[in-house]
């Protein structure tokens, strides 16, 4: 069955969006590679070691350590896992703002971690003063997202790096969505602004690499080192991924994903993204509804249900945070055509 491309027209909810054309030729000559055997398959295994270098570039990191996952769920995990077998207690905890994708809380039911969730500030970042106090001599790593999932902020990832410091834990950054659009702006968030240990960054969402291609990247070698077991029957003696078998297909969708549009394009995105949500933010304001501030590319808007039913009937994707705000995520797909219609059906189904 084949889809049509255009299905993703009125999708204004999701992290998936279009892959970049050469990324998709690319994924298709690896379909049935395997990067988790390197010593059989040499050519995909060069082209995830210049995938994390690629993604070192991208976060500020001179020499990366870290693979291609199969999302921002599996580096979560691993970064999770890492930081739980390098931790120097029996009872290691993780402190987290509650903006941290749901992903944390199934890295520590399933590594048997504690996760204290702590409350954000007014604006929707982690609040410094409740994470310092969830800290202790336990804490195996503080979590900082750089893009959250509902309202696109960016928590103070320096300040949270000193907490992880004085604590003697890692400091882990989910930018899992906003990797690629957060070098374009002021905002302090990657390993050249802070102490950051390891991080998260997803070529499948605004990189425009097919999925599955996350990335997981350390500052450290011992970190991967913390998560490789022994493959007794490979050429290859240890692997560090959570999966085994892993698709090539993402590996060299990212590869060339990533060399077709770093940095210029990436960067033509983001402008134009962060030019839509900013119109699309005011176009909200001016019908009177409450918006949170677009600081990235994503907008939260307080729609009736009413209306919010009668748009999805009319088939726009849209979702809604926990507190009900609509979100809009201005992934690359998204033209300011698209949100003129959406506007035009808000205005005949609104009160
Ligand atoms: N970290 C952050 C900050 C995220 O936003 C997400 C996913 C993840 C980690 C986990 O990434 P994977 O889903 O790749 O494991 N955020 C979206 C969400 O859960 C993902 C999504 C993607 C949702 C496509 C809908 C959709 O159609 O809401």
């Amino acid at each position: 069955m084949q889809r049509d491309p255009q299905d993703f027209d009125r999708v204004l909810s999701s992290m998936c969006t279009v892959p970049h054309p050469a990324a998709r030729d690319a994924a298709m000559r690896f379909l049935s590679d395997n990067p988790g055997d390197p010593a059989t398959y040499p050519v995909i295994a060069e082209l995830e070691d210049d995938v994390v270098a690629m993604l070192g570039d991208i976060v500020g990191l001179d020499d990366p350590h870290g693979y291609v996952a199969s999302g921002g769920t599996e580096s979560n995990i691993q970064a999770v896992r890492a930081a739980r077998n390098l931790a120097d207690t029996d009872s290691p905890n993780v402190v987290a703002p509650e903006s941290a994708h749901f992903s944390f809380p199934k890295a520590a039911e399933v590594l048997g971690v504690e996760l204290r969730t702590v409350p954000t500030d007014a604006d929707h970042r982690a609040d410094l003063d409740a994470v310092a106090a969830a800290v202790d001599a336990d804490t195996a790593m503080v979590v900082g997202v750089a893009g959250t999932t509902e309202f696109g902020r960016v928590d103070p990832v320096p300040a949270l790096a000193d907490l992880a410091r004085d604590a003697d834990a890692l400091l882990h950054v989910d930018a899992a969505w906003g990797g690629f659009y957060l070098p374009f702006t002021p905002h302090e968030w990657s390993f050249a602004h802070a102490d950051v240990d390891t991080m998260t960054v997803d070529p499948h969402k605004v990189g425009r690499a097919p999925v599955p291609a996350g990335g997981l990247l350390a500052r450290d070698s011992r970190v991967l080192d913390a998560l490789a077991v022994a493959t007794p029957y490979l050429e290859t003696r240890s692997q560090a991924t959570l999966n085994g078998t892993r698709s090539g297909a993402g590996v060299a969708g990212a590869h060339a994903a990533i060399d077709a549009q770093w940095p210029t394009e990436y960067e033509d995105t983001y402008e134009r993204q962060q030019a839509n949500a900013d119109w699309l933010a005011a176009e909200l304001d001016a019908r009177g509804y409450r918006v949170t501030d677009p600081v990235l590319p994503l907008v939260a808007a307080d729609i009736p249900t009413r209306e919010f039913d009668a748009l999805r009937d009319r088939d726009w994707r849209i979702s809604t945070t926990a507190a009900g705000e609509t979100r809009f995520v201005l992934m690359p797909h998204v033209t300011r055509d698209t949100l003129a219609r959406f506007l035009d059906d808000l205005d005949t189904v609104r009160d």
